[in-house]
């Protein structure tokens, strides 16, 4: 592999799962290398180490990771400032219960609207997205972040799907207020605008 002298990460600068990656970067205050790429198109002499030639893909000196939640782990306990987990083992368990249905149901449904967004399951999975966030409302009215007073891990995996909402074409029921005051408090994080590609900018401005 040739020797990249700080961390890099391969990011497709449209995409949430790398988005996630960014916005973690960007709240830890971290610069390292981000390297916009095209999924399926790695640097060759990543190809064989990422067997998925996914992004993003995390290189640090030797070690080279891929799937997101995998690297968002990763940045969190290398760079344990600021913690993104809290840190009881009850409460992690649940904010980890929240990544995996984040990751398997909206970011599944976000997957099927970029894949064929003409075709009948992204029409499906754009109303099952919109229906999940709005049932989701109650969870964001107690407090300023997901569960917490602080930003954590799940809200770094919320946002960039609730961010593309209006891209995927979606719109949220007058039942989902909560969520929108929750968006605009995320949105206006100055790591949020940090996060964010040319390309991801434009998608609501
Ligand atoms: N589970 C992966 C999914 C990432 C993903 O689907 N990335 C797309 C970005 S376009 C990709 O690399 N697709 C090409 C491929 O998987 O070959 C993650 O969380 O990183």
């Amino acid at each position: 592999m040739a020797r990249r002298a700080v961390m890099t990460l391969f990011s497709a600068p449209t995409d949430p799962w790398s988005h996630r990656a960014r916005l973690v970067l960007a709240e830890k205050g971290i610069a390292i290398d981000v390297v916009s790429a095209d999924a399926g198109k790695l640097p060759e002499d990543l190809l064989d180490l990422n067997p998925y030639h996914s992004l993003p893909t995390l290189v640090d000196r030797d070690l080279v990771l891929y799937d997101s939640r995998v690297i968002i782990d990763y940045l969190d306990e290398r760079f344990p400032h600021p913690p993104l987990m809290p840190i009881d083992p009850v409460t992690r368990a649940q904010f980890r219960v929240a990544l995996y249905r984040v990751e398997r149901d909206w970011y599944g449904m976000a997957h099927d609207i970029q894949a064929d967004p003409h075709g009948k399951t992204a029409a499906q999975s754009r109303r099952v997205l919109g229906e999940a966030i709005a049932a989701s409302a109650e969870v964001f009215k107690a407090k300023p972040f997901f569960l917490s007073d602080e930003f954590s891990l799940v809200d770094a995996s919320i946002a960039p799907i609730l961010w593309r909402l209006r891209h995927y074409g979606i719109e949220l029921p007058p039942q989902a207020a909560p969520i929108v005051k929750y968006m605009n408090t995320v949105f206006s994080r100055p790591a949020f605008r940090a996060s964010l590609t040319e390309a991801e900018r434009s998608m609501r401005y």
